[in-house]
């Protein structure tokens, strides 16, 4: 989840009330209706009452360094309690009331304070409070990671389940997730079992500590005479650091490392970068790669699965690992007549520029690069201009209310930890239900988290007494705050993430499952990511880009055709080549956790050539090295991000790309799938959304249909 620009005036609630009316506007118009909206809003001052009381609301804004550490210990001491009487609990007299009940509200409300204590860390402007509140995190998480390894409580649990009880599918479903929590923590093991669990759990930890560490300690740099780094701007030259004898230092950084790649003219300047980038660490995290593998598995073992992948994708929406090689395999071989075309054409490329050297993977990003600025005449710096944060921001919002039925309202002078933060209540549209609340926190501070995410701070959950608590949620950006009174702009990438990181929101806000653990984001990780990525397509077709966009002193005038054009080709321009090499990595990640005695090294080199239609391993190279997310946080998982393109992919050609505005195809998807949240199978809601079953068809068919040779 990922962005950054800066801000004029913001949006007054009587605007984006305008804004959610479903008018049955298109094209010029609509933006007529918003561009007019908005012009008022610059004279306009927030005109709604000032509302405290938020009904349904538990999460406390803004607390000082002290209550938050006294508000953990409260909390502690009360989930303690909770779940000592739940323990004491004879185990012949378990019943729902007694067990599953306390424990499921004690989370639901437990939740939104917890997040009180927590969140401060990512956004108060007190450097006290953020210390604070990561203490009381620290404390916090501890304990819940105590609770999770509880025998008394588990065999409780166990007890409830084994009585068979009559329950709704969903709390059914809630037992067996916290069955399946216990276990995958060892519960269900023989004390001597468990212990063994937890010293490998804490080798993994230090293993994929040191691989990362390793990486990261790694300061290898490479220099270079100013005519070997021909191609490269005169502004990137003067970030570079200079040795003693004049030449200029490369170092390995990411961005250092892709600017050689993509802009050097000298193909052995590309050549040199991209060997000493993949021999980082050299052969050493080899050996920790291949003690955390082994460890892995047998942590995996002990569980009672047969490796570490069939462990890791047990509770995903992929299942088994044979799943997702099948997956990823299928993929990469759709996708190779394009990738052989993709490669013919920056092969002859490179021959015309450079003679007959050999084309390699360092010459990719390069030739890639060269042929989008020939293709596609897109100045993406330029194109800024288009997208002032406040027209992104109503026109997102008129995406939004339109298509899925909900209504926005800002709560003027709401409770905030800052005064740029911003606060809505969503309403459903024709019922006019309070659905829950979002802040926007959208613009760079400093201490403030610096990454573009959404937080949960509230999830929807409706307890025994049929009291509903409802979502709240939370987006935090980057974008630059005004500069001179110029409005903040936006590039477009930011433009994309923002609407992604905004159908995070709206799919926490849309979910109406009643425990709380199955709602917001807390959903398959195979299928978090979807419902966003089907909404990030808005942004790639005329009509709806237009909704988001306006010449930043003349509003009215939107995006031109050509260009929207232009950005769709670019989304797809050597993408087969592109995912294909990303399917090697995930290839090697799925391969090493699912397989035993692997050798690391043969296998990417035996991979390499194989997907990446023919090219080879760049020589001298150790990819498995250097390759952090097999290492640590998508472990098994690399595949995921894929998975959730497709079938996104799938969803948005198949029901959306003929009416983007489509309120009764977006009140379906609401209703089907962000509705139900973790409480179904994401593979039976996706079947019963589409009518038939997910299928990659589409993605690749996409892929071919909008390449270059189309
Ligand atoms: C523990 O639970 C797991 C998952 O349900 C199961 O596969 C395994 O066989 C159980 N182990 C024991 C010793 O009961
Ligand atoms: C948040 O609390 C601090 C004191 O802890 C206070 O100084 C500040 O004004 C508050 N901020 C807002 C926006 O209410
Ligand atoms: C609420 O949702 C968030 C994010 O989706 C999740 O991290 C959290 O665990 C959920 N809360 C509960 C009590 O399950
Ligand atoms: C154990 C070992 O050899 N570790 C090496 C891993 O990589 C770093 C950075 O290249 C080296 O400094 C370590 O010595
Ligand atoms: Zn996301």
């Amino acid at each position: 989840m990922e962005s950054e620009g800066n801000s004029e005036k913001k949006l007054s609630s009587s605007k984006l009330k305008k804004g959610s009316n479903i008018i049955p506007l298109t094209g010029a118009a609509a933006l007529l209706t918003l561009a007019v909206s908005l012009a008022i809003t610059a004279i306009n001052k927030r005109r709604n009452s000032k509302r405290k009381d938020l009904p349904g609301c538990n999460f406390r804004v803004n607390l000082s360094a002290s209550e938050i550490l006294k508000l953990a210990d409260r909390i502690i001491a009360k989930s303690k309690e909770v779940h000592d009487a739940v323990a004491s609990v004879p185990l012949d007299k378990v019943t729902y009331k007694n067990v599953i009940s306390p424990l499921a509200e004690l989370e639901a409300q437990q939740f939104p304070l917890v997040q009180s204590c927590v969140v401060p860390k990512l956004v108060s402007t007190s450097d006290k409070v953020r210390k604070a509140s990561a203490e009381a995190e620290k404390k916090i998480d501890a304990h819940i990671s105590s609770c999770s390894k509880r025998e008394d409580v588990y065999c409780v649990v166990k007890a409830f389940a084994a009585k068979g009880e009559w329950m709704g599918p969903e709390a059914r479903h809630y037992v067996h997730c916290l069955m399946k929590e216990f276990e995958r923590n060892g519960l269900n093991l023989t004390a001597t079992k468990r212990e063994e669990v937890q010293r490998l759990r804490a080798q993994i930890d230090e293993l994929s500590f040191q691989y990362v560490q390793n990486l990261n300690d790694d300061g290898t740099s490479v220099l270079f005479h100013e005519n070997e780094l021909a191609g490269l701007p005169a502004e990137f030259l003067k970030t570079l650091e200079k040795a003693e004898n004049g030449m200029f230092r490369v170092t390995l950084k990411s961005h250092h490392v892709a600017a050689v790649l993509e802009l050097c003219k000298i193909g052995k300047t590309r050549r040199l970068v991209a060997m000493a980038y993949g021999k980082r660490c050299g052969k050493a995290n080899l050996s920790v790669l291949e003690d955390l593998v082994q460890a892995r598995h047998k942590f995996a073992r002990l569980l009672g699965y047969s490796n570490y992948a069939e462990y890791a994708l047990n509770p995903r929406m992929a299942k088994t690992p044979s799943k997702v090689l099948e997956f990823l395999e299928d993929i990469s071989s759709s996708l190779s007549d394009l990738a052989n075309k993709e490669l013919a054409m920056l092969k002859e490329l490179k021959k015309q520029d450079e003679g007959e050297l050999p084309f390699g993977v360092e010459d990719l990003l390069y030739y890639v690069k060269k042929v989008e600025q020939q293709e596609f005449d897109l100045d993406l710096g330029a194109l800024k201009q288009y997208f002032p944060v406040n027209l992104v921001l109503s026109g997102i919002f008129k995406i939004f209310q339109d298509l899925f039925g909900l209504r926005f309202e800002e709560i003027a002078d709401a409770d905030a930890w800052h005064s740029d933060v911003r606060m809505f209540s969503v309403f459903d549209l024709s019922s006019g239900e309070l659905l829950g609340y979002f802040y926007l926190d959208m613009y760079k501070r400093e201490g403030k988290y610096g990454q573009t995410c959404v937080v949960a701070l509230q999830n929807g959950s409706v307890a025994f007494n049929g009291a509903r608590q409802v979502p709240l949620a939370l987006l935090i950006s980057q974008l630059q705050t005004d500069i001179g009174g110029i409005p903040s702009l936006l590039r477009f990438t930011e433009v994309v993430s923002l609407l992604h990181e905004f159908g995070h929101v709206v799919q926490h806000l849309c979910n109406r499952a009643s425990f709380a653990r199955f709602s917001g984001l807390r959903v398959d990780p195979d299928f978090v990511e979807i419902p966003a990525k089907v909404l990030e397509n808005w942004c790639y077709e005329s009509f709806s880009l237009k909704l988001i966009s306006g010449f930043h002193q003349d509003i009215t005038m939107p995006i031109k055709d050509e260009i929207c054009k232009s950005l769709k080709r670019w989304r797809y321009s050597f993408s087969a080549l592109k995912l294909k090499q990303e399917v090697l990595y995930c290839l090697f990640d799925q391969i090493i956790h699912s397989a035993e005695n692997v050798d690391i090294f043969e296998l990417f080199k035996h991979l390499h050539p194989k997907v990446m239609v023919g090219l080879p391993m760049l020589e001298g190279t150790n990819p498995a090295s250097c390759f952090p997310r097999c290492a640590i946080g998508y472990e098994a998982a690399c595949y995921s991000r894929i998975w959730s393109e497709v079938f996104a992919a799938d969803i948005f050609t198949s029901k959306f790309q003929d009416g983007l505005l489509n309120q009764h195809v977006g009140m379906q998807f609401r209703t089907k799938v962000l509705a139900p949240g973790g409480a179904k199978d994401p593979i039976e809601i996706l079947s019963d959304f589409l009518g038939r079953e997910p299928s990659i068809q589409t993605f690749i068919d996409n892929k071919i249909e909008c390449s270059l040779w189309h």
